[in-house]
This record gives structure tokens, C-alpha cells and sequence, in this order.
């Protein structure tokens, strides 16, 4: 095989296997919401913004409405997309696709997660969560609004 068609092969093989992922911003009161993942499950655990899985034929607002219509229980208006970021798991790429959140029908309620926590976006940095999410925590924040005091960028890792 030559260089050229073993370089197609990989450039194939490497984009087989992406899975796409919608997350929320759900605001209030200056806090955003998480929500530590279950148990028996990947990540167990770790703190994550509501969300998951696009299903075949579903627009990520209309995935992302059903996934906070499953896990939380609200019915809810998806926002602006705030930002976008890959990672890899093993073999297996994510997308995922952050929106903002600011409107919904009924109160959240775990049930899905072990737990849910409203906490201040600065907040964040202290908690478990998905190396997916850590390694791009200055633009999450970022799109949070964070504003760290420039006396306290030694918080920043
Ligand atoms: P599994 O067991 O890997 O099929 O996981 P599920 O179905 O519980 O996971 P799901 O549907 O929440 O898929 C989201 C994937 O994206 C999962 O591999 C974890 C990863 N992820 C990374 N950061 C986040 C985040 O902030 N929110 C959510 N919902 N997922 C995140």
C-alpha cells in the first residue's frame, strides 16, 4: 500500500467512531447547576453539566431538551451554543456542545444524577470533573463569566 492510501486509512479510521454530546448552562441566581454522575456508570462520580447522547435524527437543541426533560424533569428552552470541545476516550472521540440555558418549566430534580448542586461558576475548579471539562475550564469559565481578581490567578492551575 502506498504512503498515500495508508495516510487515507488512518485519517478513515480515526474519524469512525465519534459520539456526539449536548450539554446545558442551566443559571440561576448567579450559580449554575451540575450534576454528579451515578454509579455503575463511566465517570462515576464526577460532576458534569446535565446532558448526554444526540440520538439518530434529533437536532442537538431538540437532544438537549429531551436529555433535561429525562435527567431533570423540566421542560426547557435551549440557548445560545457557548462553546464546543473534543476529547478521546480510549477509541472513541466525543463532541461536545455546551448551551446556555436560562429559561425552563418546573423545578430540577435528580433523576438521573446522585445529586444535583447549584454552585458559583468559580466553583467549579474545585470539583471532579470529566478530564473533557478540565482541560478546557479556563473557556468554560470564561463563558460563565468568571472574572478572577488578577491577585488570585495563583488559583488558576
Ligand atoms: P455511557 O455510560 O458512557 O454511555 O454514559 P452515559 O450514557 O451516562 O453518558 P451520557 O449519555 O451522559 O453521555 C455523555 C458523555 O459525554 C459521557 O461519556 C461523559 C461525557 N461528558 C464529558 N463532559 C460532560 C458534561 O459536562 N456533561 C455530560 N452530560 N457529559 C459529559
Amino acid at each position: 500500500m502506498s504512503n498515500d492510501s495508508n495516510a487515507s486509512k488512518t485519517r478513515r479510521t480515526r474519524r469512525a467512531h465519534w459520539i456526539p454530546v449536548v450539554a446545558g448552562f442551566l443559571r440561576k441566581d448567579g450559580r449554575i447547576l451540575i450534576g454528579q454522575r451515578p454509579e455503575n456508570n463511566t465517570l462515576a462520580g464526577q460532576w458534569e453539566f446535565p446532558g448526554g447522547k444526540i440520538e439518530l435524527g434529533e437536532s442537538p437543541e431538540e437532544a438537549l431538551a429531551r436529555e433535561l426533560r429525562e435527567e431533570l424533569g423540566i421542560e426547557a428552552e435551549v440557548g445560545e451554543l457557548k462553546l464546543a470541545c473534543t476529547h478521546t476516550y480510549g477509541d472513541v472521540g466525543i463532541l461536545i456542545q455546551f448551551y446556555e440555558i436560562r429559561f425552563w418549566k418546573g423545578e430540577p430534580k435528580a433523576k438521573h444524577h446522585m445529586m444535583l448542586e447549584w454552585i458559583y461558576p468559580e466553583e467549579l475548579r474545585d470539583r471532579a470533573i470529566p478530564e473533557a471539562n478540565r482541560k478546557i475550564l479556563d473557556r468554560i469559565e470564561n463563558a460563565l463569566g468568571v472574572q478572577w481578581p488578577k491577585s488570585s490567578s495563583s488559583r488558576k492551575s
